[in-house]
């Protein structure tokens, strides 16, 4: 077997994550890889708002490894909640002034199901690699990122631009780069609506792919149905998006996304 297959926003739940991993085929009963050479994109928020982000990111760092012993590859994208939860790692309750603002880290994710479980458990190792995670992917056709907004974009025009730029700041100290990163990533529903196709084809012309696949916002958040009622991503946007966020912490289905072979 070789495919291609995205998830995103386990948010600390990992039964959920690994129960539909094995659903698709990609780990055994046992938790490890058997997806062979297939590749796995996991676009971002690991932790927060469920029980045990730590549990994600062990399980995701350990595919990582044991994807790339068996020829294929498991990829995690930087989400907005690890900016909140590094940055108030960072900088806690130190205020910013942020275009004109006054704000902290620590509110921000207190007030968005922030974890001292998860963060307890940040020690300097886990800080950098997280820090580290590229923010978009590019992979065949597909333009894989967490959040669906052109705020990417303000970072570079290139994937490569995109992720150094951002993997740059965070390697910093600086509080106002930060929080750009925050709020850039905490927007949404950018794809939406009459001009959502040229957004999302503007995103695709300046970074590559035929169609953007992205987490971040629930799919019955976002369409305005019951989160029990679906069970597969959604195309959209004249088909140039793909939202995969079921919304597990909502009580949402944990997607697997097939993308491709
Ligand atoms: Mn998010």
């Amino acid at each position: 077997m070789s495919a291609t297959f995205a998830t995103s926003d386990p948010h600390g739940h990992l039964a959920e994550l690994t129960a539909a991993l094995q659903e698709a085929g990609l780990l055994d009963e046992e938790s490890h890889w058997c997806g062979g050479s297939s590749t796995l994109w996991v676009l971002g928020d690991l932790l927060d708002r469920g029980p045990d982000g730590l549990g994600v990111i062990a399980l995701v760092r350990r595919l990582v490894d044991e994807a790339a012993a068996a020829g294929g590859s498991v990829h995690p994208l930087l989400g907005n909640h690890e900016v909140i939860a590094l940055g108030t790692r960072l900088f806690g309750r130190t205020e910013v002034v942020h275009r004109g603002v006054v704000r902290t880290f620590e509110s921000i994710w207190a007030r968005n199901g922030g974890r001292d479980s998860d963060q307890d458990g940040i020690d300097a190792e886990l800080f950098a690699w997280l820090a580290g995670l590229p923010a978009v992917g590019l992979d065949g056709d597909h333009l894989l990122m967490h959040s669906d907004t052109l705020a990417y974009l303000e970072w570079g025009d290139t994937v490569d631009d995109v992720n150094r730029a951002v993997r740059e700041i965070l390697a910093g100290d600086d509080p106002v780069a930060w929080f750009d990163v925050l709020v850039g990533l905490g927007r949404r529903h950018e794809y939406a609506g009459a001009s959502g196709p040229a957004a999302a084809r503007t995103l695709l012309d300046t970074l590559g792919g035929r169609r953007i696949v992205h987490g971040h916002s629930i799919i019955g958040d976002y369409f305005d149905e019951p989160f029990d009622s679906y069970s597969e991503p959604r195309l959209y946007a004249d088909g140039l998006a793909l939202d995969i966020d079921g919304g597990i912490y909502e009580g949402g289905p944990c997607l697997v996304a097939r993308l491709s072979g």
